[in-house]
């Protein structure tokens, strides 16, 4: 399908939370009401654990791999900084991108280890310069709802004392960040539920825009 307004950047939309909070079932479903308003998408998601970065990452959250907590954490935000030069051509391209988990992920999950090399700041350091998401749609979910949820438990870091702590931090750092747009979705309900607070925070930034110039760093 073609856009209408192809100068037209499109949006930059980044889902987040708590493992099991529902991110990937949200993503799939806001793609497809987008795609359904004729509209050109694409979903990524981090890790993406298809590039080298990724493999080393997948087989270390796999638990077949061990490497050192700061090793980790820069080989996420690394796996992040190699996918920009696309998100950037394909927002340009007036494509709205829609992405599983970002930087605020990065550096929640890796400042909730017991390691006192990895402050909040520290952990957020080397994701300062990603282009900014123009929405964050923070999935909130207490951690004992999460963990009733399909899958839970399989890997690395799903866990309940250290999903309370991710909770945690990510209000921190959202908190720290007062030129981010996040808005809190309640992700306890049902999934048809979950979806149209979501369809409805899309509405409402695609009607007020996302600027046409270069994204915030
Ligand atoms: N990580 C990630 C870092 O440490 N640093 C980083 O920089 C990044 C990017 C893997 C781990 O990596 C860490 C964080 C993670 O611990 P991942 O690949 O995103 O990250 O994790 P996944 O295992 O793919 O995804 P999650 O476990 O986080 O699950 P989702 O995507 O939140 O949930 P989803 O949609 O898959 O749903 C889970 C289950 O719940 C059901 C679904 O059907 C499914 O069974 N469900 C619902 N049930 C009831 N009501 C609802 N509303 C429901 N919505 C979904
Ligand atoms: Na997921």
């Amino acid at each position: 399908t073609s856009n209408e307004n192809p100068s037209k950047r499109g949006h930059f939309i980044v889902i987040e939370g708590l493992d099991r909070s529902g991110k990937t079932t949200q993503c799939q479903m806001l793609c497809e009401d987008i795609g359904g308003l004729d509209k050109e998408f694409k979903y990524i998601k981090f890790p993406d654990r298809i590039t080298p970065t990724g493999q080393v990452i997948n087989a270390y959250l796999q638990g077949e791999a061990e490497h050192s907590d700061e090793t980790m954490h820069l080989l996420f935000s690394a796996n992040r900084w190699e996918a920009v030069q696309g998100i950037l051509r394909d927002l340009k391209a007036g494509h709205t991108i829609v992405v599983d988990r970002y930087a605020f992920s990065g550096a929640v999950y890796s400042a909730a280890k017991e390691n006192p090399h990895l402050s909040l700041e520290w952990c957020w350091n080397p994701d300062i310069g990603l282009p900014q998401p123009d929405l964050v749609l923070f999935l909130d979910i207490s951690s004992e709802d999460a963990a009733k949820r399909g899958g839970y438990g399989e890997e690395r870091y799903e866990k309940q004392d250290m999903q309370v702590k991710v909770r945690t931090l990510f209000k921190r750092l959202f908190a720290r960040l007062p030129n981010l747009s996040v808005k809190v979705i309640d992700a306890g309900l049902s999934m048809e539920d979950v979806a149209d607070q979501i369809w409805q925070a899309y509405k409402e930034l695609d009607e007020a825009g996302s600027p046409s110039e270069e994204l915030q760093v």
